[in-house]
């Protein structure tokens, strides 16, 4: 921690106490180097958490275990269609309030990159435009397009003035010191009037006199003052467009989001902290954490198509806002050791590059007296060892070590001392002892309100994006003539084209259900239909799941059914069924009704007919549930549910899918950190429900009864949900003698002669109940399934428990003379393994 940390410390604790508040302002410039704040050079490790994934009383605690994390900057999109749900109506309330978010993070005493877009993309629904934007007569997205510009640069220009209103740029004492404006829009060469647009963004921006630098993400040509930065797994190759501007890494993404039908992806810590420390090798100066939390995806905020409503991403603070660990204990460990280099990193950039070997490679930083930082890093998969400066290291696989003297090994990025834990989702409540009631959704029309049109209105233009559902409605004759009505050979109902998924109804009854998007090549629907003689009605229920982002045009492509629908196997052919009439009705009763909020449900008759109520297509359910006790983090299980929405308390706690199972079988693969990521490299949940439980924030509770509604489009089984609480159910620890010591107690000094540690915790209110295993000597395999070697201290077991029974925490020394007699004396390097219980 450098003076002007512990400055901003000082202040912000002066803050809490002193009334008028004095606070101290920062000029933010950058160089070559990095971002100089009051004229320092810093090297910053950034995260991001997107205020409206997460509620209020979540934020001091993220932001806290941000902090206790390591990182110096926060970073958050700001989310246009939440602060603007209705033109000039604004909501700066609850989730959106910004303000709130962003003095939070003032408290915690850390920075903050404000990334304004307002084109966010992030996995939200629309990239983070409001619709009605994409509704008014002539505007197109993204591009140099009169209308969207002016609505855009008014957006940009309330964000801004509220956080100078509210003294949140550095300047004025605030956290902000950087801004964004677009969002990864010209990577690629752009063409005439979106090039024309992302030069006129950066303008705007500029002139909206923020007082701290501008940066374009993933923006080549982003015009000077702006910074172009950099998005991706890695980013060492990475250099920016002007040799006066630093190189700055604005999404580093640790994992990646999920989507329906896909398996969950996550990246391993190993390959994460190789990145970070690759990028910072090679004069990286700034890097953020693509998501440190990423939250859940409530209501219909999820963007897509398809995205889950868990927004996870396997990142540092999971879904809930709990630790991820190893992941986040483990970067925490190599933000110390980064800062024990900064100031020799800060100077200048690297002042050393040596090759050492095939794949390793030497960067070092010198401030040309006694400061000096090495990164050592062999990037092929297999170990090495190299010497430098007369002394030899040992280099596992794909991994780089960190020397902030030069000399001693602080971190190792292969070599995880922080320990694992394994997390359960613990059933406190199931609900068939609940009463659960049930009502039946009406199928087709159900309004006045109907929109007849002899072809097929686009969806997002008709629901305007009020409802996820469109009905489209036909009637189609039979004659007793038809053949098939004798010789039993059922018609085929075909479409073309359609997104982003239907429910199709033949005389009330569902038939079959299907998802797509649209222009894909193959026919997206073929399915024999029962028809009888007379009329009979087609009811096709069209489902928007989080609309779409993308580049220039995304907000042109529509959803809902496109092209031609058709029926095969008539005596006289195929009928073509587009062009008939065809009845549009917007959204479902039981929605328009609120029918999901305390006063809204008693609009309908609910039945309670407890024996007949699973397995029904557009039903709703509505039970009542108390909160579990204790503060740990509640969700819901829904395996048993099909596809619908859920609220709790009249707050939709998003979209629920089970039912949409992973039918990959990448799973098998297993996941390797050596080597290049990507997101399809490690992922998991293969033959799975691509999301099984859902968070429901505590702050959403009351102690008792609390309403649960459920809104089942194709059937399932509200019997079999449950309540669980997350938490933590075992805790690893796996560390070997040739560890570095903890970095808490680095100094150059004494790194050669101490030994490193393992710390076990479990969470919070909880103690450790058993040890069901412990090695010291060559254990093998991981957390969860520990197996002796040939060498192992008898006394392993019994020194852990003595040591950890009954605690939240204990620590040991990892070295031989803990446990006894050497258990193998011509092994060089033992380790120490240990699974302990929570409870
Ligand atoms: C901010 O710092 C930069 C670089 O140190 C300097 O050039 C500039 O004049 C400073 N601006 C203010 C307003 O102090
Ligand atoms: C400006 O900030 C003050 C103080 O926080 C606040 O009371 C006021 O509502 C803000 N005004 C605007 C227009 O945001
Ligand atoms: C880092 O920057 C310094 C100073 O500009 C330069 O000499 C060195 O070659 C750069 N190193 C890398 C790896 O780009
Ligand atoms: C190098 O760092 C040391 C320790 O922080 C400092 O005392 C010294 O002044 C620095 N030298 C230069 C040339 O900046
Ligand atoms: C087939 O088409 C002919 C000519 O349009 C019509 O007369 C006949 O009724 C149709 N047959 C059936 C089974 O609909
Ligand atoms: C519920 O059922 C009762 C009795 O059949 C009827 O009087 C009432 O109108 C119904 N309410 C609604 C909202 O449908
Ligand atoms: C992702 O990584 C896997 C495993 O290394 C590799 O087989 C696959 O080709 C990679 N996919 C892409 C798109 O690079
Ligand atoms: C999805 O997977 C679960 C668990 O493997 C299985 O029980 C269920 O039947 C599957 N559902 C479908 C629709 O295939
Ligand atoms: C530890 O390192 C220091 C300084 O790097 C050196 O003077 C000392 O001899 C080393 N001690 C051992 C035991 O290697
Ligand atoms: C700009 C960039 O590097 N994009 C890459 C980000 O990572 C994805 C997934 O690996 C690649 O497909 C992109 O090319």
């Amino acid at each position: 921690m450098d003076t002007l940390f512990s400055l901003l410390l000082c202040t912000f604790r002066l803050l809490i106490f002193a009334v008028p508040v004095s606070v101290i302002a920062y000029n933010v410039s950058y160089d070559y180097r990095s971002l100089l704040i009051d004229g320092q050079h810093r090297i910053l490790n950034s995260g991001s958490i997107h205020y409206p994934r997460s509620t209020p009383d979540m934020w001091p605690d993220l932001i806290s275990k941000a902090k206790e994390g390591g990182l110096d900057v926060v970073d958050t999109y700001v989310f246009w269609d939440q602060h603007e749900p209705v033109k000039g109506k604004y909501n700066f309330q609850g989730r959106q309030d910004l303000v709130r978010f962003v003095k939070e993070v003032q408290k915690a005493g850390l920075f903050m990159n404000l990334r304004i877009g307002p084109y966010i993309s992030a996995e939200w629904n629309f990239g983070g435009l409001p619709v009605w934007l994409h509704l008014e007569p002539h505007v197109v997205f993204r591009t140099d397009n009169v209308p969207f510009k002016a609505q855009m640069e008014t957006f940009v220009r309330k964000v801004v003035n509220m956080m100078k209103n509210e003294s949140l740029f550095a300047w004025q004492g605030g956290p902000i010191i950087i801004a964004q404006i677009e969002n990864e829009f010209g990577s690629w060469p752009l063409g005439t009037p979106e090039h024309a647009y992302a030069m006129w963004a950066a303008q705007m921006a500029v002139s909206t006199k923020t007082g701290v630098p501008w940066i374009m993400c993933l923006q080549f040509d982003a015009p000077d003052p702006i910074i172009n930065t950099f998005n991706s797994y890695y980013a060492d190759d990475f250099t920016p467009n002007g040799a006066d501007k630093p190189k700055m890494w604005t999404e580093n993404w640790t994992g990646w989001f999920q989507s329906y039908g896909k398996p969950t992806p996550f990246r391993p810590a190993e390959d994460i902290s190789f990145a970070v420390l690759r990028f910072f090798q090679k004069n990286g100066s700034f890097q953020n954490y693509y998501m440190y939390h990423g939250g859940t995806n409530f209501g219909r905020t999820s963007g897509g198509p398809f995205i889950t409503t868990s927004y996870d991403y396997d990142a540092p603070i999971d879904e809930y806002g709990l630790i991820r660990q190893p992941k986040w204990g483990h970067l925490k460990d190599m933000h110390q050791a980064i800062k024990l280099c900064e100031q020799a990193m800060a100077r200048g950039g690297t002042t050393l590059h040596q090759w050492l070997g095939p794949d390793v490679e030497v960067y070092a930083y010198s401030n040309a007296t006694e400061k000096c930082a090495a990164f050592i890093s062999n990037s092929n998969s297999a170990d090495a060892a190299a010497t430098f400066n007369g002394v030899s290291y040992k280099l596992p696989g794909w991994s780089i070590s960190v020397l902030p003297d030069c000399r001693n090994v602080a971190f190792n990025s292969a070599k995880i001392s922080a320990q694992t834990s394994m997390m359960l989702m613990m059933p406190v409540q199931d609900f068939d002892v609940l009463e659960w009631e049930w009502y039946t959704e009406k199928i087709g029309i159900w309004s006045e309100n109907v929109l007849k049109d002899t072809r097929f209105l686009e969806q997002i233009s008709t629901a305007k994006d009020s409802t996820d559902y469109l009905w489209y409605i036909t009637n189609l004759q039979v004659s007793q003539r038809e053949s098939f009505l004798a010789n039993g050979k059922d018609p085929v109902l075909k479409i073309d084209s359609m997104r982003d998924a239907v429910h199709i109804f033949i005389n009330d009854e569902l038939t079959v259900s299907a998802q797509g998007v649209w222009g894909s090549p193959s026919i997206e629907v073929v399915q024999p239909i029962k028809l009888h003689e007379g009329t009979n009605t087609i009811s096709i229920l069209s489902m928007t799941v989080g609309l779409q982002t993308g580049a220039t045009g995304y907000d042109l492509t529509g959803t809902g059914i496109e092209g031609s629908v058709y029926v095969e196997g008539f005596d006289n052919g195929t009928l073509d069924i587009s062009s008939q009439l065809w009845e549009h009705q917007v959204g479902i009763r039981g929605e328009k009704l609120h029918i999901y909020e305390r006063g809204g449900s008693e609009n309908v008759n609910w039945s309670s007919d407890a024996t007949v109520l699973a397995n029904k297509p557009l039903t709703w359910y509505k039970t009542f549930f108390d909160a579990p006790q204790g503060d740990d983090p509640v969700a819901l299980d829904l395996g048993s549910m099909g596809k619908g929405q859920a609220w709790v308390n009249g707050q939709s706690i998003g979209r629920f899918w089970p039912a949409y199972n992973v039918t990959s079988d990448a799973c098998a693969n297993g996941c390797d950190y050596r080597g290049a990521f990507n997101s399809s490299k490690c992922v998991s949940n293969c033959g799975q429900p691509s999301q099984r439980w859902y968070h429901v924030p505590r702050s959403w509770l009351k102690p008792k009864d609390n309403l649960l509604v459920l809104f089942e489009e194709i059937g399932g089984d509200p019997l079999k949900t449950s309540v669980v609480v997350r938490v933590v159910e075992k805790v690893c620890g796996n560390v070997a003698e040739d560890y570095p010591p903890p970095l808490e107690k680095w100094s150059s000094a004494l790194a050669n002669v101490s030994f490193p540690e393992m710390s076990i915790e479990c969470g919070k209110g909880q103690t450790i109940s058993s040890i069901n295993f412990a090695s010291f000597g060559t254990p093998t395999g991981q957390c969860g399934s520990f197996a002796r070697g040939l060498c192992h201290a008898p006394s392993s077991r019994l020194i852990m428990e003595r040591r950890c029974l009954g605690l939240r925490k204990c620590t040991i020394v990892v070295a031989t003379v803990m446990f006894g007699e050497d258990p193998c004396p011509d092994q060089e390097v033992k380790r120490l393994a240990v699974e302990a219980q929570c409870s």
